[in-house]
């Protein structure tokens, strides 16, 4: 029987990947590096995952005004992202995407365990539940494994496979939720099925092995179309 649900955060419990990007353009101002990363281009960025790994990219990749000077400063430049990135979580009233409250009350209520495996922070992971769930955001999930406490983040399986062995589960008895071609990756080489609900930036991706893709995870829509259509949506 099916023993965990591990949640990728970003993209999947909510739709932060936006914040994220206004968090990274506020901090490129607050250091006058005349950078902007507008939706099309940040959808391009997300392909590396990690703020501080996606400016080195940035920089390799495009290779902006300022980008030596802002290398030399990359700890100072990422860490006040995460402060402006907590800020707009808090201020912006985050929410949840569809269906996610429902399935984590569904999923305690039915002793199947809670995990988060992530490319992100503790800090912006607690700052979005605390926005979102309150105490009962914290207290939900079990186990919380994030980009820093492993060697390699994902695409690699790294954060998927720390977060079996702190639960003590093998990959047969947990389902993970991700929204990207790179979380889907990460899953599927830690040899967890994953289902994939695409956010607003992974929503042109392809997902190869995918367990199931849904666009949300909220209730089935039941139809009514032997009544006679009413009801269609
Ligand atoms: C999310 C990410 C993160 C955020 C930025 O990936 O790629 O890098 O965009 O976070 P996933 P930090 O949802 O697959 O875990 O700046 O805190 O690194
Ligand atoms: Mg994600």
């Amino acid at each position: 029987a099916l023993k965990a649900l591990i949640f990728d955060c970003d993209g999947t419990l909510s739709e932060t990947e936006e914040v994220h990007r206004r968090a990274f353009n506020a901090a490129f101002n607050r250091f006058e590096l005349g950078w902007s990363w507008d939706p099309a281009l940040y959808g391009k960025l997300l392909e590396v995952a990690g703020g501080r790994e996606r400016i080195r990219h940035y920089v390799a990749a495009y290779d902006p005004p300022g980008g030596k000077a802002a290398l030399e400063r990359l700890d100072q430049l990422h860490t006040l992202k995460t402060r402006l990135y907590a800020a707009l979580i808090d201020e912006q009233t985050a929410r949840l995407r569809i269906g996610v409250e429902r399935l984590i009350d569904e999923a305690r209520a039915k002793g199947v365990r809670l995990a988060i495996a992530t490319t992100t922070s503790q800090a912006n992971v607690e700052a979005l539940l605390m926005a979102t769930l309150d105490v009962r955001g914290l207290e939900s999930f079990e186990v919380i494994v994030t980009g820093d406490m492993v060697a390699a983040k994902k695409p690699a399986p790294d954060v998927y496979l720390e977060v079996l062995r702190r639960l003590k589960l093998p990959a047969s008895r947990c389902l993970v939720l991700e929204d990207s071609a790179n979380g889907l990756q990460a899953a599927t080489a830690a040899g967890i099925r994953a289902v994939i609900t695409p956010s607003a930036f992974s929503r042109g991706q392809e997902f190869p092995g995918a367990f199931a893709v849904l666009s949300h995870l909220g209730d089935p829509f039941e139809p009514y179309e032997h009544l006679g259509g009413a009801g269609e949506r």
